[in-house]
């Protein structure tokens, strides 16, 4: 996919507060640094245009961004990071849930998760919840360069076993790297087969 036009519309703390727009939009969720702004970044291929760190709990509300005029992404916050207070994590918490619950074109969450770790609770429990809500959704996993081919085939298989054991049907699944561009078209490819024709 050629991304001509990447533009930032803003940051909020409250999708209430978003602007409304019918516009197919893609979000990306995960723990914290499993490397949700990196992986908008390298979708898109603009470096920077999400911000990136490596100390978790970079992205803090709800940032908005639009491709080609056409099609939005949103880099959420990341769930799970210990190091923030209870209040911020509650904060972040309710961020993420009325989004999910009330963005009307939402096309789909991305969820993250990291394939270095065996699976985490905390992955598996938002995914199932997601599940039970209906929240069309794909997996991710994130910075495969860090892996050889077989470990990432274990970790990958832990994931999809662990959620088998609630679920009769996986969502889709890709893997990814933001250094490599490893799984660039095939998750571009998705995107496009979500769109209306
Ligand atoms: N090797 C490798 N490192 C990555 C990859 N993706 C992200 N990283 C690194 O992981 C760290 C976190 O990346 P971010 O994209 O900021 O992660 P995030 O999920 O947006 O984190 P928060 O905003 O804090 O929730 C940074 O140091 C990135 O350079 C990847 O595919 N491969
Ligand atoms: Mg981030």
């Amino acid at each position: 996919m050629e991304i001509n036009t990447a533009e930032y519309i803003g940051s909020w703390q409250k999708n209430a507060d978003m602007p409304h727009t019918e516009k197919p939009e893609f979000a990306f969720i995960g723990r914290s640094n499993v490397g949700k702004s990196s992986l908008i970044n390298m979708l898109t291929q603009r470096n920077g245009l999400a911000k990136t760190s490596s100390t978790p709990g970079k992205t803090q509300s709800i940032n908005l961004f639009l491709l080609n005029k056409q099609i939005q992404f949103v880099d959420l916050p990341g769930y799970g990071y210990a190091k923030v207070s209870k209040d911020q994590r509650e904060v972040f918490g309710k961020m993420i849930k009325y989004y999910l619950r009330d963005r009307m074109n939402l096309f789909c969450l991305f969820v993250l998760v990291d394939l270095r770790i065996k699976p985490q609770a905390i992955d598996l429990s938002f995914i199932n919840e997601c599940g039970e809500n209906g929240i069309p959704m794909a997996l991710i996993g994130t910075k495969a360069d860090k892996l050889k081919p077989a470990e990432l085939a274990e970790n990958k298989s832990a994931i999809e076993n662990a959620l088998l054991e609630v679920w009769d049907e996986l969502p889709p699944f890709f893997i990814s790297s933001a250094e490599t561009k490893e799984g660039r078209e095939e998750i571009w490819s998705f995107i496009k087969g979500t769109l209306p024709k």
